[in-house]
C-alpha cells in the first residue's frame, strides 16, 4: 500500500476543539465545584468515531488525567463528548484548572490534546464574603421616581508584585465599576434580574490590567434597575426588593509572594450624589454632566466633601454565580433618516426595531438639554409613544459645555425603532450635520448569547419573517426571557416563553440563561405547586395577584426543561427541575380530579386569538378548558418522560398512566365520534394533534382533515392565539397537509405572519393586528411590536421547511426532513450543535430535489427525503437527488 500524500496524512488525526464547561461562555468565577465538559471534534478521518477520551486537568501546578474506561471492553462511556462529568477533585473557591481533552478511535490512537480551556471557580461559600453592601445614607422618599442615584468610591494600596486581582460584584440596584477611571468589564445592567432575596447573582471579573502598583480607587455607580425602581403596570411598585440602592462588591488581590489582600465594600466607602438624576427601567435616565465630577474612581481625588455609607443587611447565602452570559452591547445602529414630523419635530429612523439604547456625541453650551424620546411606531408622522403605557421611555441629558460630550444612559433599556431628537445645539442643520457624522448611534443590548440557529430560503419575505423572530428574541432576552422590551411590562410571563422556547434554543444557546431562570421559576413556585404567571413575580393587579394556576403559563415548568434537554443534551436541567415539574402536574391532578378534566378556574386560554376583541384577549374561539385539559396531559406526559430519564421508575409508571387517562379523559370530553371537536376552532385540532390525544387513526385523519378545512375556510389567515401559532404548522404537516401549512405560512392578508412583513414589521408583534390594515395602531391597551410569542413559527421552518431537527438529545441524532412546497426553489438551515456544526440545503432544479446535509463527528443522523426511504448518514458531508414530490 502506497503512503497516503502528506496533508492526508495530517488529515487523519482528529482535531479536538478547547473544551467548554457547563454552559459558559466564559468559564471565569463559576459556580459549579464539578463543572461538567463539552467538546467538538472538528475534524477526523472519514469513519472515525471517538471510542475513549482522556481529560487532563491542570490544578495548582499538578495534572492529573482521567481517562474512560475503554469501549472496546464493552462499554459505551467512551463515545460521550457532551456534558461529561468532572474528572476527580471537585474545586473550591477561586481554584483555576487547565483542562484539556485528547480523543481516541478504533484504531487506538490518540489525538494530540485540544488547546486548553482554563477555568476558574468564583466565591462558592458564603463564608467567602467579607463584603457588605454599602450605599448613600437614605434620605430621600422612597415613594418616587425622582430619587438620585448615588456613587461610592475607596481608594486602596496596591503592593509591588500583583499577579492577579479578582472584582466579585453585585448589587441591591445596578451597577457598573470603575477602576483608576476606567471601566471593569462590559456587561450592562448588571446584575441582572433574579429573585434577590434567594438568588443575587455575582459576577467575576478580571481586573488585575486595570490596577497599577501604589495608590489605586474603585469607584461604582448605581441605579435603581429592578431591584427598587418602578415595577409593573397601572402605576406599579417601588421597592419590590428592598428600598436601599447598594454596591456589594469584594476586590481580591493576589501577590507573587503569596500574600492575599481584599478590598471589600464597607463603612471606609464614601458616597455622592450621582450625576445621574434619575433613572428607571420603564422611564429613562437623566443625567446632569455639569455634576460630574472628574478623577473621581482615580486615586488621589479629594472627597473630603463627601458622605459616608450606610452598611446593609448582607445575606452571603443568597450570593450566586451566573449560569449564562451577561447582557452586552452587541452591535451599533446608524439612524437609515432623519425625519421632520408635521409639528417640526426631529425623528431619527433606525429602519428597526431594536432594544438598546442612544448613545450621542455632543457639543454645546452648558445647561443645554437634549431629549431623546423612543418609540416603536410613527402615527401621523409622530412618535407614538401610547403603545408604552406609563413608560416615559426618554433620556434628558443636559451638558457640562466641554469641547465634545460622549453619552449613553446606563441604567435603563427601550424597545424603539424612531427617536425623536429636541434640543439639539447647533442651529439648523446641526443636527443633519450630526447625525450624518455619526452623532447619535443606537447600541443594541441584549443578554450574549451564542448564536446557534440559521435559516435561509429563496423567499425574502420569509427570510424577513425569520430575520424578525430572531431580532424579538435578542430585544427579549434581556437578562430574562420578557413578554416586551418598551411598555412598562417587560416581565417574565410563562406562557411566552413556554411557546417560544424551542424557537429560542434553536436560534442561540440559551442553555445556561434559560436554566438559570427555571431555578427562579422554582423558587418563585407556591407551596401548592402554582406556577407564577411571570417569573420573578412582582406585584401587580389583583387579576394577577395573589397568584392562580394558569393553563399554558404554568406548563413551562415542565416543558422548558423538557425542551432544554432535547435541544442541549442536558439530563442536569431534568434533575434540577424535576420535583417543580411535577409539583406543577399534582396540582393540576388535585385541581381537576377524577373526571381528569382541568375546566375549573382562570384560565387565559388561546391567548390574542385574532378573533378576540381587543380588549378582551381571552375571549378565544378555542374552549379555555379544552386548552386547560390539553396542557394537562402534555405536561403529565413530559413528567413522565423526565422520570424515565432519570431512572424514576415508579414515578415514569404513575405519570404515564395519569397522561393516558388525561388523555383519555380530554378525547371523550372534547372530541366527537366523527373527529370534530367541541370547540371547532384550529387551536383545539392543533392541541389534540400535536400532544397526542387522538389515538384512533381515523378519528386523527379526520381531525386533521377538518383542521386543514379550518384553515382553507378563513382564506388560510392565521385563527390561532399564542397556544395554537406554535402547534398549528407542524399538526398540518405531521398530518398529511404540508400545502396547507405552506398556505397559512405564505398567507399575506390579515391576520398571518407576513401580513406584518409586509407592513414593514421589523420585529414580531404581540398582536397579529398590532397595526391595522389601515396604518392605524391597535386602540388595544396592549399594543406591543415586539413580542415572540407569535414568531414560535421559526422553530418549524428550521424543521420542517429546511428539514433539520434533533433526534436524539443534544442532536446526538439528527432528522433531515426537509418538505418543499409554496413554491419555494430553496431552503437552508444550519445548527452549531453541542458536536460541532450541521446544516441541510435543498434546492430543486430541472425537475429534481437536490440535497446536501452535513453530519458533525460525533452524531448520527437519518435523512427521509419525501418518497423516498430513510436513510442513515453518517458524520460527513453528503449529496443527494430525489424526484420532485407532486
Ligand atoms: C400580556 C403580556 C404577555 C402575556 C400576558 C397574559 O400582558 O404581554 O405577553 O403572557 O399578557
Amino acid at each position: 500500500m502506497s503512503r497516503p500524500p502528506a496533508d492526508r496524512a495530517d488529515r487523519a488525526v482528529p482535531v479536538v476543539e478547547a473544551p467548554r464547561v457547563e454552559h459558559h461562555r466564559e468559564p471565569l468565577g463559576i459556580g459549579e465545584r464539578a463543572p461538567r465538559l463539552s467538546w467538538r471534534i472538528v475534524s477526523a478521518p472519514e469513519g472515525w468515531r471517538q471510542t475513549a477520551y482522556r481529560v487532563n486537568v491542570e490544578r495548582d501546578g499538578a495534572t492529573t488525567s482521567h481517562e474512560s474506561q475503554d469501549p472496546d471492553q464493552g462499554t459505551e462511556q467512551g463515545a460521550d463528548q457532551v456534558l461529561v462529568a468532572w474528572p476527580g477533585r471537585p474545586l473550591g473557591s477561586r481554584d483555576v484548572a487547565v483542562v484539556r481533552v485528547a480523543v481516541r478511535g478504533a484504531d487506538g490512537a490518540w489525538s494530540a490534546p485540544s488547546p486548553p480551556t482554563t477555568l476558574e471557580a468564583g466565591l462558592l461559600d458564603p463564608a467567602d464574603w467579607v463584603a457588605r453592601p454599602v450605599g448613600a445614607t437614605l434620605n430621600e422618599n422612597p415613594n418616587t421616581d425622582d430619587r438620585r442615584p448615588s456613587i461610592l468610591r475607596k481608594e486602596f494600596e496596591v503592593r509591588a508584585g500583583l499577579v492577579r486581582a479578582r472584582l466579585y460584584a453585585t448589587a441591591h440596584g445596578l451597577q457598573e465599576a470603575e477602576i483608576n477611571g476606567r471601566r471593569v468589564g462590559a456587561d450592562t445592567l448588571a446584575p441582572g434580574w433574579t429573585v434577590y432575596g434567594e438568588r443575587l447573582r455575582y459576577a467575576t471579573h478580571d481586573v488585575t490590567e486595570l490596577l497599577e502598583t501604589g495608590a489605586n480607587a474603585i469607584g461604582a455607580w448605581l441605579g435603581d434597575g429592578w431591584y427598587r425602581g418602578r415595577l409593573g403596570w397601572r402605576g406599579g411598585f417601588r421597592n419590590v426588593y428592598g428600598d436601599d440602592q447598594s454596591f456589594l462588591a469584594q476586590l481580591e488581590l493576589v501577590y507573587a509572594d503569596g500574600g492575599r489582600e481584599v478590598v471589600p465594600t464597607d463603612w471606609s466607602w464614601r458616597s455622592a450624589p450621582s450625576p445621574i438624576l434619575r433613572s428607571g427601567i420603564y422611564d429613562g435616565e437623566d443625567h446632569d454632566a455639569r455634576a460630574e465630577q472628574p478623577g473621581w474612581s482615580r486615586a488621589g481625588f479629594d472627597d473630603s466633601a463627601w458622605d459616608g455609607v450606610q452598611e446593609r443587611r448582607r445575606d452571603p447565602a443568597t450570593l450566586v454565580a451566573p449560569t449564562g452570559p451577561p447582557v452586552r452591547v452587541t452591535q451599533e445602529l446608524r439612524p437609515v433618516r432623519l425625519l421632520t414630523g408635521p409639528s417640526g419635530s426631529r425623528i431619527l429612523d433606525f429602519g428597526q426595531n431594536l432594544v438598546g439604547r442612544v448613545r450621542m456625541r455632543v457639543s454645546g453650551p452648558a445647561g443645554t438639554t437634549v431629549t431623546l424620546r423612543t418609540a416603536e411606531v410613527l402615527q401621523d408622522g409622530e412618535i407614538c409613544t401610547r403603545p408604552l403605557r406609563a413608560a416615559r421611555s426618554a433620556d434628558i441629558y443636559t451638558l457640562a459645555g466641554r469641547p465634545v460630550e460622549e453619552w449613553e444612559p446606563r441604567f435603563t433599556y427601550h424597545g424603539f425603532r424612531y427617536v425623536e431628537v429636541s434640543g439639539w445645539p447647533g442651529g439648523p442643520g446641526g443636527l443633519d450635520d450630526d447625525v450624518a457624522a455619526g452623532a447619535l448611534v443606537a447600541r443594541v443590548l441584549h443578554t450574549d448569547l451564542e448564536r446557534t440557529g440559521w435559516f435561509t430560503s429563496s423567499d425574502p419575505l420569509l427570510n424577513r419573517l425569520h430575520e424578525n423572530v430572531v431580532w424579538s428574541m435578542r430585544g427579549n432576552f434581556v437578562d430574562l426571557p420578557t413578554d416586551c422590551p418598551q411598555r412598562d411590562e417587560r416581565i417574565g410571563w410563562t406562557g411566552d416563553l413556554q411557546v417560544f422556547a424551542p424557537t429560542a434554543s434553536t436560534l442561540f444557546d440559551v442553555s445556561g440563561m434559560l436554566s438559570g431562570w427555571l431555578r427562579d421559576l422554582a423558587v418563585e413556585q407556591l407551596p401548592d405547586g402554582t406556577v407564577p404567571w411571570f417569573v420573578p413575580v412582582i406585584p401587580a393587579v389583583d387579576k394577577w395577584t395573589p397568584m392562580r394556576p394558569g393553563a399554558a403559563w404554568g406548563d413551562a415548568a415542565t416543558l422548558v426543561p423538557w425542551t432544554l434537554y432535547e435541544r442541549f443534551g442536558d439530563e442536569g436541567v431534568l434533575r434540577a427541575q424535576f420535583d417543580s415539574a411535577r409539583r406543577w402536574v399534582d396540582l393540576v391532578d388535585r385541581l381537576a380530579g377524577p373526571s381528569r378534566l382541568w375546566d375549573t378556574g382562570f384560565q387565559l386560554g388561546d391567548w390574542l386569538d385574532p378573533a378576540a376583541p381587543p380588549e378582551d384577549p381571552a375571549d378565544a374561539r378555542t374552549d379555555r378548558y379544552l386548552v386547560a385539559t390539553a396542557y394537562f396531559a402534555r405536561s403529565a406526559r413530559t413528567v413522565a418522560r423526565m422520570a424515565e430519564v432519570l431512572g424514576l421508575d415508579a414515578e415514569h409508571a404513575s405519570y404515564a398512566a395519569l397522561a393516558d387517562e388525561v388523555a383519555a379523559a380530554f378525547e371523550g370530553a372534547y372530541v366527537a365520534g366523527d373527529g370534530r371537536m367541541s370547540s371547532d376552532a384550529p387551536t383545539a385540532y392543533a392541541l389534540a394533534l400535536r400532544f397526542g390525544l387522538i389515538t384512533d387513526p381515523v378519528l386523527r385523519e379526520a381531525a386533521a382533515s377538518r383542521l386543514a378545512e379550518l384553515v382553507r375556510q378563513a382564506d388560510n389567515r392565521i385563527a390561532t392565539g399564542f397556544v395554537g401559532t406554535p402547534l398549528v404548522s407542524d399538526a398540518l404537516s405531521a398530518d398529511g397537509h404540508l400545502d396547507t401549512a405552506y398556505d397559512l405560512l405564505l398567507e399575506r392578508d390579515c391576520p398571518s405572519w407576513l401580513y406584518q412583513v409586509e407592513q414593514g414589521a421589523t420585529t414580531v408583534w404581540e398582536r397579529w393586528d398590532s397595526l391595522l390594515p389601515d396604518g392605524t395602531v391597535n386602540p388595544g391597551q396592549m399594543t406591543s411590536f415586539n413580542h415572540y410569542a407569535l414568531g414560535a413559527v421559526a422553530d418549524w421552518m428550521h424543521r420542517v421547511v429546511a428539514g433539520l431537527a434533533p433526534d436524539a438529545p443534544g442532536y446526538r441524532r439528527i432528522r433531515f426532513a426537509p418538505r418543499p412546497g409554496g413554491g419555494l426553489t430553496h431552503a437552508a438551515a444550519r445548527h452549531l450543535t453541542p458536536y460541532g456544526e450541521t446544516s441541510v440545503s435543498w434546492r430543486t432544479e430541472g425537475g429534481e430535489l437536490r440535497v446536501e446535509a452535513v453530519v458533525p463527528i460525533g452524531a448520527t443522523a437519518v435523512l427521509d427525503l419525501p418518497g423516498a426511504a430513510a436513510e442513515e448518514l453518517a458524520p460527513g458531508t453528503h449529496r443527494r437527488t430525489a424526484p420532485l414530490p407532486p
